[in-house]
């Protein structure tokens, strides 16, 4: 299956993916761990998304889709896969139809997160104290939220206008949340 997770910050993108991958066997591909790994390892894209994502900004459509194509070009995407974070605007949706055209492999679903702003907040801040995530500062919270409502949340219309798209409640439990998700996208199985 290849399966695209939309959700505003904290949304539970990441979480879901992690029980996703095991379930359906494909690669879990996260742009945001991708670009953190970067960052890690110092190099030169690394030090331009850097500063950028701090601030909680969208690194530049350019540097994340040519990370992306070289990670889609693995070959343990034959199955499929669950992305992560991408698209995050109308640009990089068209594009990744493109690239998925491109390489014969079509996304079958989204699936899109619906979580009250308040309940984001919290969970971002409660990471900020485990993890201290330089982007979870208060600050920076609130930019990525600004820029989810003006930039990301356009794509989910851009998956409805194309049938694809499966909205799910993401508030509650993470396994609760799960089993909604396993029941949006493949509504006849069953998920115990
Ligand atoms: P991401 O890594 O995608 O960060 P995120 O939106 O916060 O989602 P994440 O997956 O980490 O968190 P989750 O909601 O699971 O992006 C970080 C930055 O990278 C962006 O701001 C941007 O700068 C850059 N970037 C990434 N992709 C890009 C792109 N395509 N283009 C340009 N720039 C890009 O979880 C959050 C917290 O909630 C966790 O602590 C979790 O434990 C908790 N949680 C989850 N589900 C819960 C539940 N049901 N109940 C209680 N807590 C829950």
């Amino acid at each position: 299956m290849r399966l695209v997770l939309l959700g505003a910050p904290g949304s539970g993108k990441g979480t879901q993916a992690t029980r996703l991958r095991e379930h359906l066997q494909v690669p879990h591909i996260s742009t945001g761990e991708l670009l953190r790994a970067a960052v890690a390892a110092g190099s030169a894209l690394g030090l331009q998304a850097k500063a950028v994502m701090e601030a909680g900004n969208l690194v530049s459509d350019d540097i994340v889709l040519g990370m992306l194509e070289e990670r889609l070009l693995k070959p343990d995407t034959g199955n499929g896969f669950i992305l992560d974070g991408y698209p995050r605007n109308l640009a990089q949706a068209r594009a990744l139809d493109a690239l998925l055209d491109r390489i014969g492999q079509p996304a079958d679903v989204a699936v899109q997160l619906d979580v009250a702003t308040e309940l984001l907040v919290d969970r971002l801040s409660g990471r900020a104290k485990l993890e201290g995530r330089a982007d979870d500062s208060p600050d920076a919270v609130r930019k990525r939220l600004a820029v989810y409502s003006e930039q990301t949340a356009p794509v989910v219309d851009f998956y409805r206008n194309q049938g694809k798209l499966a909205c799910v409640h993401g508030e509650g439990g993470m396994d609760e949340v799960f089993v909604r998700i396993l029941e949006a996208i493949n509504p006849t199985s069953d998920v115990g």
